[in-house]
């Protein structure tokens, strides 16, 4: 049997995060050993002995870490934020998947003149917490429609007045008539670590967890 505690376990997402972290991944010396795009496997071993790597969603990838079920993974500072990170050491910004929080509305929704006006506004989007707190700490008042996607549609078809979402190019605004009209914070991937490992398995995590900073801080990006 496999002593579990002699091995790591890294939390990865298939989405966005992915393509900017293979990169690090093959640096630090724990690439994949199969192509993830080809496999439908969700479990898959590195180059690294006894690492290996979970690809799960990127909004589960705090769960895995803070319950040990993955000793380390790379998360969205959306994620985390709108989740709450308590339990999860984060030592790093990776600079990568970067974007934006935003606050976007259809051309022609004036809301400059809602927020003057102390008008209700309707705010669809899938981070909640962050839109409420934003919106608490300008004294707008709003009422918030939770969705799980595709917010850029839902002021197009009149169920929201303003959504509340990331922006990277701003294709997307742009092709369904929105605009941003207002900047809530930047976004970018963190490196969580469940705490306890970091004790159990100090001397296998550690040594990666620096080689990670020595890659992003030394710019071998
Ligand atoms: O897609 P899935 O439901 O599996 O999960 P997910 O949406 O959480 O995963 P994924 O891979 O889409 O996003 C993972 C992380 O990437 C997010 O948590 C962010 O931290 C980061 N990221 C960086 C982004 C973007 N850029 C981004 N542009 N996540 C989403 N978007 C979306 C945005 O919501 C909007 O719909 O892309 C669209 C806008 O893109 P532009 O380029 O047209 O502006
Ligand atoms: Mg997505």
């Amino acid at each position: 049997m496999v002593d579990e505690t002699k091995e790591i376990t890294f939390a990865l997402s298939k989405g966005r995060i992915f393509d900017e972290t293979l990169p690090i991944l093959r640096l630090v010396g724990m690439e994949p050993i199969e192509n993830f795009t080809e496999s439908r496997k969700l479990i898959i071993d590195t180059r690294m002995l006894n690492t290996k790597i979970v690809l799960i969603r990127a909004t589960d990838v705090p769960t895995y870490v803070k319950y040990g079920a993955a000793d380390f993974g790379i998360a969205g500072k959306d994620v985390l934020i709108e989740q709450g990170a308590d339990g999860l050491y984060q030592p790093l910004d990776l600079g990568i998947a970067k974007c934006r929080m935003v606050v976007a509305a259809s051309v022609e929704f004036d809301y400059e003149k809602a927020v003057k006006l102390g008008s209700r506004i309707l705010v669809a989007t899938k981070y909640p917490k962050i839109a409420r707190s934003h919106f608490a700490a300008k004294g707008v008042h709003v009422n918030i429609i939770k969705l799980y996607g595709s917010m850029e549609l839902a002021p197009l078809v009149g169920l929201s007045d303003v959504i509340v979402d990331l922006v990277s190019t701003g294709a997307t605004l742009k092709a369904n008539n929105l605009i941003e009209v207002e900047d809530i914070m930047p976004i970018s991937a963190r490196l969580v670590v469940n705490r306890t490992a970091l004790t159990t398995k100090g001397s296998l995590l550690k040594p990666i967890l620096k080689s990670v900073e020595d890659i992003v801080s030394g710019g071998s990006l």
